[in-house]
Order: structure tokens, then sequence, then C-alpha cells
């Protein structure tokens, strides 16, 4: 049967965000966690459709909003990416939250202020209208922690890589300059792509049952992969390239990916509570983080963190996926 969506399209700090306005499907749940659940189970082709070639493409994000759980929250988030359904994200969700106000499909209680769902916890956020355009979007991310550090993994053409384990929404493993690894600036893309799907996959396996969210176990695992660098501007704080998906380097430079970056430096001593930090993306868009308050997570030192950024809206989309027509209704990856 064929099924249509109609998309608002945007790029935060260059990464694109696709919200899908109509085509909600009818998901069980009372929360947007267990609405995840059941949409990962009997939903995820419209995923598949939205996200992967050839509608979409490998950096695709996008979400559908749901009316929140409690009626103090504003809406409820559902993250859909080419890498499944992410529990928080931070580029989605300032592109998200731009066209939702941009476009009226958000009407916050509060004008400037919008409390978020997501499946991995409530998101306090706060915008700036300018002329009918929102200036920016800063949000307080879900607390993030330094789950282990040091750990070590082979790289077959780079060889031995210590690396750290923090949370940001989603489990990143950070891998800093070091003797086989030099910096972002050094590598291209394409490299760091390929370095990442390898170390990735042995980091699971490795580490099994290591990453687990201590107050949520459906939020597991090492899912992406944060390489840092020097900075193209001398003024920013640092640079990252993260990998996500299966082919993915984020453009931005990625909401829980510098949540995540922010509690390993916190937690080491490197960034104080209150302290700015301007995070590079790959190609050099910035995020302005800073650390609100300490937190604890389980037994961990935390922090909740804030990220600041922008978003452009530059389309509108219908797009159908038609499954008695398109043998690629439900794309493709290669
Ligand atoms: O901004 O949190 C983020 C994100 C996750 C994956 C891509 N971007």
């Amino acid at each position: 049967m064929k099924t249509v969506y109609k998309c608002i399209d945007a790029h935060t700090c260059g990464n694109p965000v696709r919200v899908v306005t109509t085509g909600h499907p009818p998901l069980s749940g009372k929360s947007i966690g267990e609405k995840r659940q059941h949409f990962l189970k009997e939903y995820d082709w419209i995923r598949k459709g939205l996200m992967f070639e050839p509608r979409g493409h490998d950096m695709m994000s996008g979400s559908f909003f749901f009316e929140p759980q409690s009626s103090e929250n504003d809406f409820a988030i559902l993250f859909i990416e080419t890498s499944g359904c992410l529990p928080m994200c931070g580029h989605g969700t300032i592109g998200a939250i731009t066209i939702g106000v941009e476009e009226g499909l958000i009407n916050p209680k509060v004008e400037g202020k919008v409390r978020m769902e997501t499946p991995a916890g409530l998101v306090n956020i706060e915008y700036e209208k300018v002329n009918g355009k929102v200036a920016w979007v800063k949000l307080k991310n879900v607390a993030s922690y330094l789950a282990e550090e040091n750990l070590s993994i082979d790289c077959k053409e780079l060889g031995e890589l210590i690396f750290d384990v923090a949370y940001g929404g989603n489990f990143y493993a950070i891998v800093d300059p070091q003797k086989n690894f030099s910096g972002v600036q050094d590598f291209t893309a394409s490299k760091l792509i390929q370095y990442s799907q390898e170390i990735r996959e042995k980091i699971n396996q490795n580490y099994p049952n290591h990453f687990i969210h201590p107050e949520d176990e459906r939020i597991r695992d090492v899912s992406h992969i944060q390489w840092t660098g020097t900075p193209l501007n001398p003024n920013s704080s640092g640079r990252n390239a993260v990998f996500y998906g299966d082919k993915a380097i984020d453009r931005s430079p990625c909401g829980t990916g510098t949540s995540a970056r922010m509690a390993q430096l916190f937690t080491k001593g490197k960034l104080k509570n209150g302290e700015t930090f301007i995070h590079e993306s790959y190609i050099g868009s910035t995020f302005e983080g800073r650390i609100e308050e300490e937190t604890k997570m389980g037994d961990k030192k935390a922090i909740i963190p804030s990220i600041k950024g922008w978003a452009k809206i530059y389309g509108y989309n219908t797009i159908t996926i038609d499954p008695e027509d398109d043998p690629y209704a439900y794309g493709f990856q290669v």
C-alpha cells in the first residue's frame, strides 16, 4: 500500500534534519520510549524508506512529533536516523525546534521555552525568534557522564588506539590524538569512516555488556565514534568528527557527542562547571556547549550540559513509499 509523508527539510550547522509532519504510525505505549519500541518492531520500514537512499542519504536524520505523555510538556519526539531510532539527537533537536517553531507545529506554553520528551528523558530547550525566524536553539541535555576510560582497541591500519567511552544521550567511544592517531585534521572523512566501522564493531565485541545506561538498559553499546583534534579556528575549544550510522560523519559538531565530550573533559578535570566549550565540527561549523550543573549517574560524576546552535529550513517535500510500484520503496544501503 502506498503511504505519503509530508516533510520539512532543514540543516543544523550543515547536518540534515527532516521533520515528518504527516503519516504518523499509530504507536502504542504511554512514553515516547515505549512508542519507540513499538515503532522499531512494526514500523521501521518508514524510517528506512525516508532515511536511506534514494529518498535520503548516509547522513539523513529526521523525526516525528507526538503528543507528550505529561501535559506539563510541549511535545514528544521520535528520532529516526539511518542508524535506527536514537534515544536522543542534539543536532536533530536544534533542527526540529527551528522547524516546529517557525512552521507553527509546536506552540510552547511559554514563548521561548520548550519541554520536549525524548526516549532518553525530558529535554528543556530555549530559543530566540527574530523576525519570524529562530535565531538560535539551546538545549539542556540529559545527564552525561564518562562511563570508562583508557580502554584499548586494535585498528588494522593505525595500530593500538586508546579510547574513553562517555554518554551524552548515546554512547561515544572518544579517540583523542595519541601516538597512532595525530588528530582529525590529518585524516579524510572516508578514512575516519573506514576506521570507525572497524573499531565500533570490535569495541562492542571486546567489551560486551560494558556500556549500559544505569537507568534504562535499552540504551546500550557504543553507537558513535568521536575522533578529536586541532580546531580550524584557534578561538574554538576543540574539534571533532563524529561517526554514526554505517557511513556518516556528522557535519555539525554533534549535540550528544559534544555533551559526551564535555562529560569526559569534566571528569578528567579539564573543563569546569559553568565553562563554555566552543566545539567545531569536521566542516568547521560550531556549537556552544556549557556545563550547566553537576550531578550523578549511578555512582559516577555526571553533568547536565547545554548545547546551543542554529538551523535553516531549505525544503518542503512530499515523499511516497509505494512497495507495489517501487522496488526501492524501503530504500537501500551500499
Ligand atoms: O547531534 O546528537 C547529535 C547527533 C547524533 C547523530 C548525529 N548527530
